[in-house]
Order: structure tokens, then sequence, then C-alpha cells
């Protein structure tokens, strides 16, 4: 079957450009919001998050694998294909690194109009420690071809996408795959991989949105032409419309979050503070580059001021931030925000984009303070 006749038979959601309006969510979005779990705020306390409240972005249905019968192939333009299990990778160098992970899709649902996927508020992220080992000593075992420009990953989950029926792939161009802290990775903050997060073995590439980390890993070929594969020519553009191939999308641009302070009323998660001096806290993170300033609004981005920084956990996770603000009674919207080393703001891809990507609209917390 053609792309249009399976998109023909599965009900479409939103505009034609799969696009909503409005305050009112779809069941399809809530569907996606209940098995994609956000990392609830309270967590940026953690530098590393513990696993169980990192974030989760699962497009299709978690496969099962069976880790002893699994195997690793890598080939494609290389000289000698490998084909590897488990143990042998364990048994290979290896390396631990803190990670901030980010969807690329955070802020989805705070753009207007917003795209139908899974909507996300500021909450797909987490830091963890990866342990595996450096991709880059696989493909020169391998024996890489000079003409390889870039390398596929391959997931071992399937489904269906824009009426494409497809595993799960990304492609890295050659000089990023060969970067010393890109990782084939089998654990977790110390412990094998969760199922959900790509046991037995996922990229993990620091630096870069999400989407690069491709988990289930089952295959890595070096390929002569660049990859056209959907997650690269159709998903994960910044688009200003449909017609627009748009730029790709690559590093983690600049994000500030806070621990929501006080204590939460539990429909609203309007907050409950007490007057008086109040430590505002969070982290900050944009990929590989080095947050330079967390900024701090209490009148709703009217004004702000300077936070105090922390050092970051490793060159690829977040920073602490700190504020001390003086709680005086009445209501106030709490923002923040984090501007970077060679800020991807400058980078010219526009603000709202088709796929609701890199969004940068600050946090908002809506406090009411008690005299
Ligand atoms: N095979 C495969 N890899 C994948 C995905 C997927 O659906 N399948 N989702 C990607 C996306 S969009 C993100 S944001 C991250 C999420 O990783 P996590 O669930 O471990 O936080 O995995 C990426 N790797
Ligand atoms: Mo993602």
């Amino acid at each position: 079957m053609t792309r249009d006749e399976i998109a023909e038979l599965l009900p479409a959601v939103g505009d034609g450009d799969g696009l909503a309006r409005g305050e009112a969510f779809f069941r399809e979005e809530l569907q996606l919001a209940t098995r994609n779990r956000g990392m609830p705020l309270e967590a940026l306390r953690y530098p590393i998050t513990p696993t169980g409240l990192h974030y989760l972005l699962v497009h299709y249905d978690i496969p099962s694998v069976d880790g002893a019968a699994w195997r690793l192939r890598v080939g494609g333009s290389v000289a000698r294909p490998l084909d590897l299990g488990l143990e042998e990778l364990e048994r290979r160098p290896a390396r631990t690194l803190a990670v901030t992970l980010e969807c690329a899709g955070n802020g989805r649902a705070l753009f207007a109009p917003r795209r139908v996927s899974q909507p996300w508020l500021h909450e797909a992220i987490g830091t963890a420690e990866w342990t595996g080992t450096p991709l880059r000593g696989l493909l020169e075992e391998a024996g890489l071809a000079r003409d390889a420009v870039e390398i596929v990953f391959t997931g071992c989950d399937r489904g269906i996408e824009g009426g494409e029926v497809q595993s799960y792939q990304r492609s890295l161009p050659v000089a990023e795959a060969m970067r010393e802290e890109v990782l084939l990775a089998w654990a977790m903050n110390g412990r094998a991989l969760e199922p959900q997060h790509g046991y037995p073995l996922r990229l993990v590439v620091p630096g870069w949105y999400g989407m690069a980390s491709v988990k289930w890993l089952e295959r890595v070929e070096a390929v002569t032409e660049p990859f056209g594969g959907y997650q690269m020519t159709r998903a994960y553009r910044y688009q200003g419309s449909a017609e627009d191939p748009g730029e790709p999308v690559t590093r983690i641009r600049p994000r500030a979050l806070m621990i929501p302070p006080g204590i939460p009323d539990f429909l609203t998660r309007v907050r409950l503070v007490e007057s008086g001096p109040v430590t505002l806290e969070g982290r900050a993170w944009a990929g590989r580059s080095a947050v330079e300033r967390v900024e701090v609004s209490a009148d709703g981005g009217e004004r702000w001021s300077p936070a105090e920084l922390g050092e970051p956990v490793s060159p690829f996770a977040w920073r602490g931030w700190r504020f001390e603000w003086e709680a005086r009674p009445g209501r106030h919207t709490l923002c923040v925000r984090a501007t970077a080393q060679g800020d991807p703001r400058r980078d010219g891809a526009p603000d709202w984009n088709l796929g609701g990507y890199g969004g940068r609209a600050p946090q908002r917390v809506d406090v009411v303070v008690t005299p």
C-alpha cells in the first residue's frame, strides 16, 4: 500500500496540517501523554535524575527483546562488518557520562497553533549517567570507508508515521558519530537499561535532542549518501509550513527550569508560598554549549534579574542555579530563562514551527503568597 492509501485508512486529527487551535486537547494527545511521562519538576532537585523519574518518549510500542539472543550488526560501507552480542559489547572499553537528554518536542503544547502530537509542556527532560562503549571504537574496528558520509541507526521498534510503515531510524553525519562522547550504552544510572529506555542497547548522542539517541538499537550502517528516512526528512525539521523543507533539528537549545516553590493546589498546580525570603532553585542546560546566564522574573516576564549559577554536572549535563526571592503577599507569576554561548536563538530557526520543536517559551509558575 502507498503512503497515501495507508493515511486514508487512518483517522485524521487536527486540521489539514495536523495543527490544533485553542485550549481543548484531543483524546489522542491525552493517549500519548499517559504513555510518555515527563519528569515531575520537583525532580530538578537531583543532579542525576532517578531512572523512574526520567522523561520517556516512545514513538511506537516498547519492543520485546531477548537480550541473550539479541545481536548488534555493524555494516554498510565498512571493510569488516561486525556482529556482536551484549556480553561482547560489555567487554569493550567503557565510559560513564552524565548527559542531559531533552525531547525536541519539549514545549510543543505551548505553541499556538500546536501540532497534534505528544503535548509536552516543559517536563520532557532528565539527566542520567549512561555507561557504554564509544561508537568510534566500533566504527574504527569495522574499518569505516572513506566515502561514508553518514551512519544510520536502526531500532527494532516498528510503527506507522505519516502513512509510512517503518522501523525507528535516524542518522548522524560521520564527524558527529565519531565524537568521543557518542556512546553505545547498555546501562543507565548503573543498571541495565530498562525496557522503556532501550534495553539492551541504545545510542546516546550528548548535546543533541533526544530523537538522535536511538533506543533498542540493532543495526549501525555506514552510508555514502545522506539518509532519507522519515525521521530525517519528514519529521524533526524546523518547518515554517508544510511546503517548507525546513532545517534539521539537531542540538539542544538553552533552557532553564525551576523547582516550583511552596506547595501545589492539586488541580491547578498553582503554588501556595508564605511571604518572606524564598530560595528559588532549578537547572539550566544548552546541549554541548555552556549556559552563560540564567534570569528570573517574579512579574510574569516584565523585569528579569540574574540568578547565581552552580557548576555543570558534566560537559553534557545541566547546571544548578539559585535566586533569592523576597515574596510579598499577593499573586505572582515566576519565570525563568537561560542564554548560552553561541545561543542557538541566533541560529536563524524560527521560534514557531510546524512540528513544535525546540520551544523556547519560558516556564511560568503561578504563585499565591500568603501573609
Ligand atoms: N528506537 C527508538 N529510539 C528512540 C525513540 C523511539 O521511539 N524509538 N524515541 C526517541 C525520542 S523522540 C526521544 S526524545 C528519546 C527519549 O529517550 P528516553 O525515553 O530514554 O528518555 O529516545 C529517542 N530514541
Ligand atoms: Mo523526542
